[in-house]
């Protein structure tokens, strides 16, 4: 068996990093606007003021997304786009954008599948506290609202947040994100805590306002451990370094022991309403200000788990039984931004968030990026993505064919697009995009993607 008759396969991009900034249509400004206005934030000093221009030239990639035979896009909305002080008044213009759009891919045969929040939060918000502020869950129920009352009679695919992990603690812990903070633990975990209620606030909105059967979940990122060997005892260690964020076992988490990384942080409290009991001893003092209710509202039922997954780290039972990291530093396959090539990421991950969530799982993005351009023969040759995404689907299908749920999968990207702190030196999508000329290419991984998907997977090789 390999991956199921339904299986979703699709690829994803978001707004900050396609559409060109909101505040040339009417939109506010996002606390990504203002970190790109400040002088060495952001490589080469560059903005998403334009990006991919998908604004104006939603059409022609909607087109491309059809040629590939994408069964679904995921997209996100720019809160500010329509909101553009983040509550109260509306953009008319902004919400009609939105419309447009889903009608394109719906009548290209493209489900769209939204995500409420990629990161582009409004400045205004944030300069009421942002995520500090509790109100924010209030804030973003109230976005929530007026999106799915829109959109809610053609979507029926939603998820809340995107990879939390990311903008609470490289936005407010390490500053290379925006809104750009370096603040205490305390703060970091507050404002983390805001952002798990906005999302059970979010999804309660949508239950009660969504006028197709909706099916929503979030979008957490995460290292994934793989136990180095099959050994029971491997296993066993790769299980506890998944789910910990505490002091010597956070292994999976990528910064330091304090950032709040681990995957059991973040997904505990949505799917099994509650912290956990190590990382809440680890944080002591700074633990989140969870009031009476909290839980219960963070942890709305979900319907699938829908995971960022890039790569792992290898992880073994120590001498004392405890986890302890298997160095895979020498010479070991990168991206080109420097990541790790860990394909059995998409095997382990699958299986182990399986296991201890009990929900279907969703890939909502994956890829890598490269040194892209155009040859003399006017393509794009794009071996190294064509093996590696080969090799961590065929991962993917070793878990679908051992039982595990999987149910989609999202390559990330669509196109080439602002890779936030990074600008657009770093290139992860399947079309190839020339800012000069805004011309798409399609690079030979979206030649072969369709292949993918048209044979559901059929024709990998790895
Ligand atoms: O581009 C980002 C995306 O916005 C969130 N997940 C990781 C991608 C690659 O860094």
């Amino acid at each position: 068996m390999g991956f199921p008759k339904n299986f979703v396969w699709g690829a994803a991009a978001a707004s900050y990093q396609i559409e060109g900034s909101p505040v040339n249509a009417g939109g506010g400004l996002s606390v990504w606007d203002m970190l790109c206005r400040e002088p060495g934030r952001i490589k080469f000093g560059h903005t998403g003021d334009v990006a991919c221009d998908h604004y104006n030239r939603y059409p022609e990639d909607v087109a491309l997304m059809k040629e590939i035979g994408l069964h679904a896009y995921r997209m996100s909305i720019a809160w500010p786009r329509v909101l553009p002080e983040g509550t109260g008044r509306i953009n008319e213009e902004g919400l009609a954008f939105y419309d447009k759009l889903v009608d394109t891919l719906l009548e290209a045969g493209v489900e769209p599948w939204v995500t409420l929040f990629h990161w582009d939060f409004p400045y205004d918000l944030f300069c009421k506290g942002g995520w500090l502020n509790r109100e924010s869950a209030e804030w973003f129920a109230e976005y929530t609202e007026v999106i799915v009352k829109r959109l809610s009679d053609r979507v029926s695919n939603w998820m809340t947040l995107n990879e939390p992990q990311c903008f609470i603690n490289l936005g407010h812990q390490q500053g290379r994100h925006a809104p750009g903070l370096k603040m205490g633990i305390a703060e970091v975990a507050r404002a983390g805590h805001h952002a798990l209620l906005a999302h059970g606030r979010s999804v309660q909105v949508i239950r009660e306002h969504a006028k197709k059967s909706p099916k929503v979940s979030w979008a957490p990122v995460g290292v994934i451990a793989i136990p180095e060997t099959d050994s029971p005892e491997d296993i066993q260690a790769a299980r506890e370094a998944m789910f910990t964020c505490a002091g010597a076992k956070s292994i999976t988490n990528p910064w330091d022991e304090s950032t709040l990384w681990g995957n059991g942080y973040w997904a505990d409290p949505v799917v099994r309403g509650h912290y956990p009991e190590d990382s809440l001893a680890a944080l002591g003092k700074d633990q989140p200000p969870v009031e009476k209710g909290d839980m219960e509202l963070i942890a709305q039922p979900i319907d699938f788990y829908g995971a960022n997954i890039y790569n792992g780290a290898t992880v073994r039972a120590g001498a004392d039984g405890n986890p302890e990291k298997v160095d895979r530093t020498v010479g070991f396959p990168r991206t080109a931004i420097d990541w790790p090539v860990t394909p059995e990421a998409l095997y382990w991950g699958p299986k182990l968030l399986h296991e201890r969530y009990g929900l279907p799982v969703i890939v909502t993005e994956n890829g890598l990026s490269c040194a892209d351009f155009v040859s003399l023969d006017g393509k794009v040759h794009d071996p190294q993505r064509i093996d590696f995404l080969d090799r961590y689907l065929s991962a993917y299908r070793r878990a679908a064919t051992d039982g595990v749920d999987v149910a989609g999968y999202f390559q990330w990207s669509i196109m080439d697009n602002f890779e936030w702190a990074e600008g657009y030196n770093e290139r992860f999508g399947i079309i190839h995009v020339d800012y000069e000329t805004q011309k798409r290419t399609m690079k030979d991984s979206a030649y072969w993607y369709r292949d993918v998907i048209a044979s559901n997977g059929e024709c990998l090789k790895g």
